[in-house]
């Protein structure tokens, strides 16, 4: 259950009306979680439900999300404080935050869509070679913004201004990762994130978002 969930089945336990016992059952939405709730004897709301966010959030919405990663070179050259704050700065929101040191068949499942070319082997043993920190961000457009903050697979393609533009040389040590399409972040977030992340409401969103 959220804490969002937690928070409405608390707040609106002395809300009293007039139904009969524990006979309605309704479906309030509140941001993106779906609540089903009763009303007890006492006439007060008793949340009977709580559908939060799936880990994806929803694509297309300011609860878009994706899954970033600071890859092992970029752990290891002291970048994820300075990677973590770009997204900050912007304005999005960090839902999801852990460091992981991924084993060879992580790896593996995560870079499946590439198992067919020749530097496969290379990528997923130096994506396993040291701990990685696994980020979910959420806000409006973040999937393909979240590319563009990193820049171009190949950093000399990639723009100065870019993480890979800044940081970065050669193709096998570009520092980070993102999901590329709404897909690959379903399936990446679900992978890396399966106890979930955080939903929780960021007050500052009313200067960030019209
Ligand atoms: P991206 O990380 O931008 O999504 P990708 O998914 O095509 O790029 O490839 C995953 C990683 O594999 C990439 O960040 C660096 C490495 N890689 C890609 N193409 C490569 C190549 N031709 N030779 C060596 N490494 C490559
Ligand atoms: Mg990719």
């Amino acid at each position: 259950m959220s804490s969002q969930c937690r928070s409405l089945s608390t707040g609106a336990a002395h809300v009293s009306h007039n139904h009969s016992l524990w006979t309605r059952a309704t479906v309030a939405v509140v941001g993106a979680t779906v609540f089903t709730y009763q009303y007890n004897k006492n006439n007060a709301i008793v949340i009977t439900d709580c559908e939060a966010l799936p880990v994806h959030g929803i694509p297309g919405t300011n609860k878009e999300r994706t899954f970033l990663a600071v890859k092992p070179d970029g752990v290891q050259r002291g970048l994820v404080g300075d990677i973590i704050a770009r997204f900050e700065k912007r304005g999005y929101k960090l839902v999801g935050l852990k460091m992981v040191w991924p084993t060879l068949e992580m790896a593996q499942e995560h870079y499946a869509d590439l198992s067919s070319k020749g530097f496969y082997p290379g990528l997923c043993k130096f994506f396993s070679s040291g701990p990685i920190v696994c980020m979910c961000w959420e806000g409006k457009d973040i999937i393909k913004q979240g590319r563009q903050m990193l820049g171009e697979t190949q950093p000399l393609k990639s723009l100065p201004g870019s993480i890979r533009g800044d940081y970065s040389i050669d193709l096998g040590r570009n520092i980070c990762h993102g999901s590329d399409c709404p897909e690959a972040a379903e399936a990446e977030l679900k992978m890396w994130f399966p106890e979930g992340v955080n939903d929780w409401t960021k007050t500052v969103d009313v200067h960030v978002y019209e």
